[in-house]
């Protein structure tokens, strides 16, 4: 008896040795396949995520709970079919453990279907239709929604003096949220809603809207398009005179992008946005994260996306410290939701029902410091869920 389990001993340890070492290695791996829009239209909020995620690698080291993390890139140019093949190959082929990233909601839902068959946690970094967590259990979000961040302005801007708007949105999720989770709060503060105007996600051409805005006479224009669109935004509303013709901008805080809102020029002093993250946001955390952020790469200024990128790093490396480095995907999804964490944004939770990210949301007025454009926080709306949620 004694005998036959110690050649059978010896035999399973000849077994393991002659696994091919790359196989062995592989154990000891944690890969994370980030998807993101590094070219095209979107390749802003490519270069912010990826950015983002090398700084919190860096920061944090690559070994945790006994693995080596592995990050991989791959560019789907904010296309859903290139999402969907791109999730296809890193789950099948290159079999990480995570898949994350998503610039955009159209590519954030084509890859849910993948994560439920694979049971691989989706972490959307920063697409923000309030929908998508729906779309997959495996989703954890830790962007924002828009509808957290538009009811605010609804309620900020009745008691400042507008009475009536015109919306301007991108016709898509994000921008159709938008347009009715602020407008329904706008009027159910007796603001007027003169008219709702959708503008193409490719290529818009802001012009033909703008002359019926002014057309209109609203005392506002509410904008939301998409990060990277809002300095085209903000140009032809000046350039077309907008406010010497009496119309206030306001917007979520996507339009005033802190990836571009410094080349804004000195015509976007004064417009008031709502959102969850600024540049300027005074933490000692933030502090901390926008130097280390701007040294790492040539100046450049973190916005919004960034955030969402850091912080999607964050909650993958506590849950696979939680589970030891030993869980699959469900062990990894269950560590992941009810984080509670400082962001550089400030306190966040992930909420274990819905797992949607719980934030603050600032009123930001764009200001002058040091010689520079910022959103300057000068309100705060505390724990705010997702009142898409509250069906
Ligand atoms: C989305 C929402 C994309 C907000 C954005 O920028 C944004 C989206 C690329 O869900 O598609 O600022």
């Amino acid at each position: 008896m004694q005998r036959r389990h110690l050649i059978h001993a010896v035999g399973l340890t000849a077994v393991a040795l002659a696994l091919p070492l790359a196989a062995q290695a592989q154990d000891n791996v944690f890969k994370i396949g980030l998807i993101l829009p590094m070219t095209g239209q979107q390749a802003s909020t490519g270069r912010q995520i990826e950015a983002a995620a090398k700084l919190y690698m860096a920061q944090n080291g690559d070994t945790v709970a006994g693995k080596k993390v592995v990050l991989i890139v791959k560019d789907d140019t904010a296309t859903p079919d290139v999402t969907k093949r791109l999730a296809q190959e890193l789950i099948v082929n290159d079999k990480v453990n995570v898949i994350a990233g998503f610039g955009v909601t159209p590519a954030a839902l084509a890859a849910a279907p993948l994560a439920t068959q694979s049971k691989t946690p989706q972490v959307v970094m920063a697409a923000a239709t309030s929908s998508i967590t729906e779309a997959s259990p495996y989703i954890v979000r830790t962007s924002f929604t828009l509808p957290q961040v538009s009811v605010a302005m609804g309620d900020w801007a009745p008691k400042n003096g507008i009475k009536s708007v015109v919306t301007l949105v991108s016709d898509y999720g994000p921008g159709n949220d938008a347009e009715k989770y602020f407008s329904e709060r706008f009027q159910l503060n007796g603001g007027k809603v003169l008219d709702k105007l959708r503008v193409p996600l490719r290529n818009p051409d802001f012009a033909p809207f703008l002359q019926k805005v002014r057309d209109a006479k609203p005392d506002a224009l509410f904008v939301f398009v998409p990060s990277g669109a809002g300095s085209a935004v903000m140009k032809q509303f000046l350039e077309r005179g907008m406010d010497k013709a009496g119309i206030k901008l306001i917007a979520t805080g996507d339009v005033t992008d802190d990836d571009q809102l410094n080349d804004m020029g000195d015509g976007a002093l004064g417009v008031v946005t709502t959102h969850h993250y600024s540049a300027a946001h005074p933490s000692a955390a933030n502090k901390k994260f926008v130097e280390a952020f701007q040294k790492a790469n040539k100046g450049m200024r973190p916005n919004f996306m960034a955030v969402g990128g850091y912080d999607g790093m964050r909650v993958i490396y506590e849950a696979l410290k939680q589970t030891k480095g030993q869980g699959g995907g469900d062990a990894l999804l269950a560590a992941m939701k009810g984080q509670v964490f400082e962001s550089p944004r400030g306190e966040v939770l992930i909420d274990a029902q819905t797992r949607d990210i719980v934030q603050d949301v600032y009123l930001r007025k764009v200001e002058k410091k040091d010689g520079q454009l910022y959103n300057v926080e000068f309100d705060v709306l505390k724990a705010v869920k997702d009142p898409g949620k509250a069906k």
